[in-house]
């Protein structure tokens, strides 16, 4: 089976209720490859606000021509890698190989009549989600309302936003959120980078009181040093790898010790194939993964893991609830779990109706 055909698209995904930060819409890039067999695939890139028109470009102007008449077969990645190099080996150039090897993943499973997550090894009928939303800006009704929501699905876990200018907002909201969830949930916090290490210090010790089960990005993702002196500082453990790219960096983080939950993203590591790479390697220095966002991936890719923390949930932003799907992807979320049948492939089939980035007005 070999590509006879790369070609990627960029399109918009306006949002329910916008992001803080001026977010009101994710671009989804979606990677067709062709193949002499009469197989096509699907794959995809993903980002909120920065970089559709460019990962597009990537892919349509430097990996096409690199890929058309090779045989078919996600271990062509670190060809590819290579191959891109002088453009940058994390950032751009990751989130468009993540829309190749997406689809060369796809089109593996489809020839072998597979879904995607029989052909990378089944592990669990299901595995652990939970409730997530980007509520920083939210109004504390608004906040509890949502949690409300989660709990009512059936969630036995949940993820809220901090790092408010002050920590006693932080405080107030964890505390309001922690009487929804009764002592037996789980429950989680997500600062997205905004402390420093004397800020998230002072945060931390001030939100002890309620069982904060992990606390993702406390500081700059970047400044994994930064980490090692606030884990002197704080017990709560930390959850960490949306922003991270490389297997190295990854398991830097964990030889730090600041790495109690990894947190990668399949489109900003570059796709599956490193995703799984990066999973194993956890795996076997005791760490649990959690894949991140794109859920309906991250829901398949979750039930074949070594060492499987949990999925997440986001609210109202997964590509269904974007109406991104033409039709249901077969990943499920139900009674804080997910499960996933999707037929052969990924199951991921983008509706024909989005409205492409170069069109859409600014
Ligand atoms: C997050 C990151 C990027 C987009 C949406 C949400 C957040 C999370 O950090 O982990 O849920
Ligand atoms: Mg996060």
């Amino acid at each position: 089976m070999r590509v006879t055909e790369v070609a990627a698209r960029a399109f918009r995904l306006p949002l329910h209720r916008p992001w803080d930060g001026g977010v009101d819409r994710n671009d989804v890039v979606v990677v067709r490859v062709v193949t002499d067999s009469g197989l096509v695939g699907t794959g995809f890139s993903w980002t909120p606000l920065i970089g559709a028109g460019a990962v597009a470009a990537l892919v349509n102007d430097d990996i096409a021509g690199a890929v058309v008449g090779r045989g078919a077969h996600p271990c062509l990645w670190d060809e590819l890698r290579w191959h891109l190099r002088e453009a940058g080996t994390s950032g751009l150039t990751l989130m468009a190989l993540a829309g190749v090897d997406i689809a060369l993943w796809d089109l593996s499973a489809q020839a072998a009549r597979m879904s995607l997550v029989e052909l990378v090894g089944r592990r669990r009928e299901s595995a652990p989600a939970y409730g997530s939303g980007v509520n920083l800006d939210y109004p504390l009704p608004d906040l509890v309302e949502q949690v409300h929501g989660w709990v009512k699905a059936g969630h036995e876990a949940a993820k809220i936003k901090v790092g408010s200018p002050q920590v006693a907002r932080d405080v107030e909201r964890v505390e309001a959120v922690r009487r929804v969830l009764g002592e037996g949930r789980v429950l989680m916090v997500d600062a997205n980078q905004r402390w420093d290490v004397l800020g998230a210090a002072r945060a931390l010790a001030a939100l002890e009181d309620f069982s904060v089960h992990f606390v993702e990005e406390p500081l700059p993702a970047e400044d994994l040093e930064a980490h090692a002196r606030l884990r002197e500082r704080t017990s709560v453990p930390f959850a960490i790898g949306e922003n991270l790219r490389t297997i190295a960096e990854f398991e830097r983080a964990v030889e730090l010790g600041v790495c109690d939950v990894a947190q990668p993203n399949v489109v900003r590591v570059g796709g599956i194939t490193p995703f799984l790479r990066i999973a194993e390697s956890m795996a076997r220095r005791g760490v649990p993964v959690a894949p991140h966002l794109l859920p309906e991936l991250s829901g398949q890719l979750a039930l074949c893991l070594p060492r499987v923390a949990m999925v997440e949930d986001i609210d109202r932003a997964s590509f269904a609830a974007l109406g991104a799907l033409a039709r249901p992807s077969g990943v499920e979320f139900a009674q804080g779990r997910v499960r996933a049948d999707t037929g052969p492939g990924h199951g991921l089939v983008f509706a024909d109706t989005l409205t492409p980035v170069a069109e859409a007005s600014p």
